[in-house]
């Protein structure tokens, strides 16, 4: 901003055509500027229209027709999906784009070109706005760009996630993974079986210091849950910003909750169980029987009952201690009764069992690696490798469609850097750099392989999350970078990358989000 004379502001543009993030496929930077007057307008077809004004809240644009708009948006059914065109010239701004999701990004790409005070919700009155003339042609590089929100260790308000999906769309991201339940907390209403939210949503004290492996506890209950109502609000805010939201619902493992509040479902069910107070992995685990399938078919047709459109369900096989399968005469009996030779095996059927399921409401499967190394998956079911990328391509290999979600660089749980003056984080530091450098689908591997690569997401495990402070300063600026290499299709080429973040942050500034500074962690 370079100054305030009475009611009237003007803000310096910050980089034009060459500061956008993520960078868009192809810039041609014009010469001069166009304006958008206070109180101007977005001309055309009221989906897409509707998505571009969305995009720029706080430029206040309203409907309009053609001859006078300042953005002019139009269907070109030639462009691919979530892809745009936009030219700025003298006369206004045009915006092509085939879907709605293209107009929102359209929109989102013309906010990073106007001053990083665009990022504001609020302005002094007087405000006008100039962007530069050019031109940008855009479509995404991979169609799945992720993130994950672990809402199961620690609660997180509605509003967080809201801010979260607002924060998703600006940076082009299009699925929020939403981790509803977990050993330390169930955090979704049903009707059908209340005791879910009622004793799975709640814990007695609160880990309050987790360096390394001492943990620290107080008196203070943790808890919460959203409504089926709220999830219905947070799946059509999310949608109305091009947003996704995957469901998750961790099974058969991570069940603490869950057998809290019906132990009868548990492989042992004469053990007594409670929603976990520490982290790690719990040897808790529902019993595979088909009382079990007929549970969580209740409980998954509610969730999505409540989303709405469900294209994508994920139901966990992470981290399961199969033990007590093992161990039960009943279960072993059922597993022969399949002719399954394993207790592995049975595992794969389980969530085979479960997909079939969900795919009958229109939903395809989605899983963490484990469950595809133990046997054999549904076709359709996506897999997200998070123990490496060995275990992708084998997925890859064996046809299932893969987003790259991998420890290293994508669990952003982990600490920044090394230093006792970081938020303690698990295990070894990832930067900024190490994020933008990832390459989702490696060029080492066979091409129809890196094919099945159909995007990348970062996971926000919340164990070391315990607010939405720490949710800022953990998602972002590495978030940005997820970003980066999720729209582009690629790593990011570092020097022109972190030029364009520098601009960037006054944008993430102007927004108001605590992010972790470049220069070193922030002294809170
Ligand atoms: C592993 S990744 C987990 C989570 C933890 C995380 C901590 C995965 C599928 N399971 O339950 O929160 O590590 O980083």
């Amino acid at each position: 901003m370079d100054g305030v004379t009475g009611l009237s502001v003007r803000f310096d543009i910050i980089g034009g055509m060459d500061h956008l993030l993520p960078r868009p496929r192809l810039t041609e930077t014009g010469s001069g500027s166009a304006e958008i007057a206070p109180g101007s307008a977005v001309s055309g077809p009221a989906p897409l229209a509707d998505a571009v004004r969305l995009a720029l809240p706080v430029l206040g644009l309203g409907p309009g027709d053609a001859a006078t708009a300042a953005v002019r948006v139009a269907e070109d059914p030639r462009l691919g999906p979530e892809a745009y065109a936009m030219t700025i010239a003298g006369d206004g701004v045009r915006i092509t784009a085939r879907d709605r999701a293209g107009a929102f990004y359209a929109g989102q790409t013309l906010r990073q070109l106007l001053p990083a005070e665009a990022f504001r919700s609020a302005l002094v009155p007087g405000t006008s706005w100039t962007v530069p003339c050019g031109r940008v042609e855009d479509a995404p590089g991979f169609s799945w760009r992720g993130a994950h929100l672990d809402v199961a260790r620690s609660f997180l308000p509605k509003r967080e996630v809201l801010r979260m999906i607002d924060l998703m769309a600006l940076h082009k991201l299009n699925r929020l993974h939403l981790h509803l339940a977990d050993d330390q907390g169930w955090r979704v209403e049903s009707r059908a079986f209340p005791l879910l939210h009622e004793v799975g949503s709640h814990r007695p004290r609160t880990i309050t210091s987790h360096r390394g492996e001492e943990l620290a506890f107080d008196g203070v209950p943790h808890g919460g849950h959203y409504t089926l109502a709220d999830l219905a609000e947070i799946a059509a805010y999310a949608r109305a910003r091009a947003v996704t939201v995957v469901p998750e619902i961790d099974v058969p493992g991570h069940a603490s909750a869950v057998l809290a509040a019906y132990p009868a479902l548990a492989a042992r069910p004469q053990e007594r169980y409670e929603v976990l107070d520490r982290w790690g992995i719990s040897s808790a685990i529902l019993s595979p029987l088909p009382a079990t399938v007929d549970f969580l078919t209740t409980v998954f047709a509610e969730i999505a009952g409540a989303l709405g459109d469900v294209p994508y369900f994920h139901i966990g096989g992470d981290e399961c201690v199969l033990d007590d399968w093992a161990a039960s005469a009943e279960i072993s009996a059922y597993q022969a009764s399949l002719g399954l030779e394993s207790v592995g095996g049975l595992h794969a059927w389980f969530l085979r069992r479960l997909a079939d399921a969900l795919a009958e409401r229109g939903s395809r499967t989605v899983v963490w690696d484990e469950a595809f190394v133990s046997g054999r998956l549904r076709p359709d079911t996506i897999v997200m490798p998070w123990r490496g990328e060995h275990v992708g391509r084998r997925a890859a290999a064996a046809g299932h469609d893969v987003v790259a979600t991998p420890v290293f660089p994508m669990y952003f749980d982990y600490a920044e850097a090394a230093s006792p003056e970081e938020p303690a984080g698990l295990g070894d530091a990832i930067t900024v750099a190490d994020v933008a450098a990832f390459a989702p689908a490696p060029s080492a591997w066979p091409e129809e392989d890196r094919a099945r690569v159909i995007g990348v997401q970062f996971q926000l495990w919340s164990e070391r999350i315990p607010d939405g402070r720490t949710l800022d300063y953990r998602a972002w600026p590495r978030g940005c970078a997820a970003a980066e290499i999720a729209w582009t299709g690629g790593p990011a080429g570092t020097e022109d990358f972190f030029r364009r973040l520098d601009a960037h942050l006054a944008r993430l500034d102007a927004f108001g989000v605590e992010y972790r500074p470049l220069s070193g962690p922030r002294p809170w």
